[in-house]
């Protein structure tokens, strides 16, 4: 028998918190969770890291589970739940392992049925349980009959699957004490079946030993699921090329002699399709194709690709189960023998400079951002975008150790400055730089409170462009929709803390910009770039174009005079990686 003692259910809730290493808690406080609040601050087991909104806390514990590898957010019945949902649905298409909890009703009111606020007044209480069930891979409301096993259940299910979960726990519970294990919660993934495990190593091996162009195609799971060095050691025994899918750019370190760049379909440059496209064994890690991540479905891949996921592979017409990709990729590093001779790739050119003008004085442009942003990134750094004109960032090259963050898939503006938030509290040790659109950080501005209230220093580059230009290239080129109000942005870092010590900008030229990234980062660096709303990189403004055909059809709106924005004829800048669709 396992040794047992009696804790209250709260108190073990943050104790198996902490034990699976997640040592801060976002959220809002509310009548239904400050019970657990309370003991949170009394056994001091975690630290409490208070936003603005459940919206802003559900991407800062995103963006920290990301670095961390699990996050959580606390959050108040209906009202808090509900808000957090965008977010905890982005923590599922993106893979991101997030453990919300909602302090909900008591457990009296659902016996005696009770009326309560934050419910629908309807006399039932399974709406929200019932919505996170959709966002999540596991959903319980916990009573002091099943909190024991269900809080270990879902802790394991979140970090196992790479998906969110969420749990209620009834206000009136929290205090209460049950029997619970003493022996530390341990996340592991169960073993492989050992002959599964062999069987589909042998397979792999067989076909990338026969291979003469084996190459190798990383998606966000190889992150996710811890394996790039693996992958990396793969390609170096087998002198194989590796590509990335955009949204998991940097997974694979840029610089890394085998990375050939980003793969997305028509839109890639020519050796990383050649690469991809025409390997006789291309190894793809949990790809998922979409329109963002194929050039508009313009990818090919082999027929014959093996495709290896978190816990099972496809290899031809054999699906293996019960294997985890860490031990498959590690028994095939270690049995196909190393290739020496193999003819070296042809490197992938490095993304052609902007032309951009240099003139200090002249007006800033895009072309001229980008191209300055490309000398300004160090090793190690923690580099975020949002949607919008800012995806010219997956154009530039990033430097050892960076980490990307974005949600892509999801695409909810705004996502940048909470997730922010959460990084910076991951791993405040790093530099972390922030590239967003006004449009985009309007959703989510207030939570740049938050991060001077902990004295985080992160770099923010914001483009004021008066609105939303990556939608003109959709629809409505000069339509007021696309318009937003006009902030004084950088004043905002002295609105949300009267004696901050952050450096803010306002940059107009290319001579200000320069001023801009001399500035020291030993504080906050906020740095505003007023520019053109009908400015951005060709590629940009070409993905919202091909957007708007998809979206809307041959019969669709955009085919009128004038309705979209279109690339400037003589814009010759590439961007290789963001040719496919951007979502707008
Ligand atoms: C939550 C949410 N609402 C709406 C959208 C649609 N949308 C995508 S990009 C965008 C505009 C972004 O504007 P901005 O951040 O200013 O970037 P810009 O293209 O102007 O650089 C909008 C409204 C979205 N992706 N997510
Ligand atoms: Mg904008």
């Amino acid at each position: 028998m396992p040794a047992t003692q009696r804790m209250k259910i709260g108190d073990f809730l943050l104790r198996r918190l902490k034990e699976a290493g997640i040592r801060h808690l976002f959220g809002v406080p509310g009548d239904y969770n400050l019970e657990l609040l309370q003991q949170l601050q009394d056994t001091k087991a975690l630290e409490w890291v208070g936003t603005c909104s459940e919206l802003n806390a559900s991407y800062a514990a995103d963006g920290y589970a990301r670095l961390n590898g699990l996050g959580a957010l606390l959050v108040t019945n209906g009202v808090g739940a509900l808000s957090a949902i965008n977010g905890v649905g982005g923590s599922y298409s993106e893979h991101v392992p997030v453990i919300c909890i909602a302090g909900s009703i008591p457990l009296r009111s659902i016996d005696r049925g009770l009326g309560m606020h934050h419910t629908m007044a309807d006399g039932t209480w399974d709406h929200f349980l019932d919505a996170y069930g959709h966002v999540t891979a596991a959903h319980t409301r916990l009573t002091p009959r099943n909190a024991a096993t269900e809080i270990d259940r879902l802790i394991i299910t979140a970090w196992r699957e790479k998906l969110p979960v969420y749990l209620e726990l009834p206000s009136d519970i929290a205090y209460l004490e049950i029997e619970v294990g003493t022996s530390p919660l341990v996340l592991a993934h169960s073993p492989s079946d050992p002959e599964r495990l062999r069987s589909c190593i042998a397979a792999i091996a067989a076909r990338l030993s026969a291979a003469t162009s084996p190459a190798i195609l990383v998606d966000t799971d190889a992150d996710r699921f811890g394996v790039a060095p693996e992958l990396m050691t793969l390609a170096e025994k087998l002198q194989a090329p590796v590509a990335a899918v955009d949204v998991a750019k940097a997974v694979i370190d840029e610089t890394f002699v085998h990375y050939v760049g980003i793969y997305n379909g028509k839109a890639s440059q020519p050796p990383v399709r050649q690469a991809i496209e025409t390997s006789d064994c291309l190894v793809a890690i949990g790809y998922r194709p979409i329109e963002v991540t194929t050039g508009d479905f313009t990818a090919s891949l082999p027929a014959d690709t093996i495709h290896a996921r978190g816990h099972s592979v496809d290899v031809g017409d054999d699906n293996y189960q019960a294997v985890t990709l860490k031990e498959v990729l590690n028994g095939v590093i270690d049995v196909v023998p190393r290739v020496t001779a193999r003819p070296p790739q042809q490197p992938a050119a490095t993304v052609p400079a902007a032309h951009a003008q240099t003139e200090g004085s002249a007006k800033l442009t895009q072309a001229a951002y980008w191209q300055a942003m490309q000398g300004y990134l160090r090793e190690g750094d923690v580099l975020f975008v949002d949607n919008g004109t800012s995806y010219a960032l997956f154009g530039l090259t990033f430097p050892p150790k960076c980490t990307f963050v974005g949600s892509v898939n999801w695409g909810s503006i705004g996502y940048s400055v909470g997730a922010l938030l959460g990084t910076l509290t991951a791993a405040p040790q790093r530099r972390h730089i922030l590239f967003v659109g006004d449009g985009s950080f309007q959703v989510t501005a207030q939570e740049l409170s938050t991060i001077l209230r902990h004295d985080h220093k992160p770099v923010i580059f914001l483009i004021n462009n008066g609105g939303y230009t990556i939608e003109r290239g959709y629809l409505g080129k000069d339509e007021q929709y696309n318009d937003i109000a006009s902030w004084s942005y950088a004043d905002l870092p002295k609105v949300f803390r009267r004696d901050t010590s952050a450096r803010s900008f306002v940059v107009k030229t290319v001579q200000d910009l320069q001023h801009a990234l001399s500035a020291p980062n030993d504080t906050m660096i906020f740095v505003e770039s007023i520019m053109d709303p009908y400015d951005a990189l060709a590629p940009v403004i070409n993905s919202s174009n091909k957007g708007a055909d998809l979206n809307y059809g041959p019969r669709g709106p955009q085919r009128r005079e004038n309705l979209q924005l279109r690339p400037a004829p003589w814009s010759t800048t590439r961007v290789h990686g963001i040719g496919g669709t951007a979502s707008g």
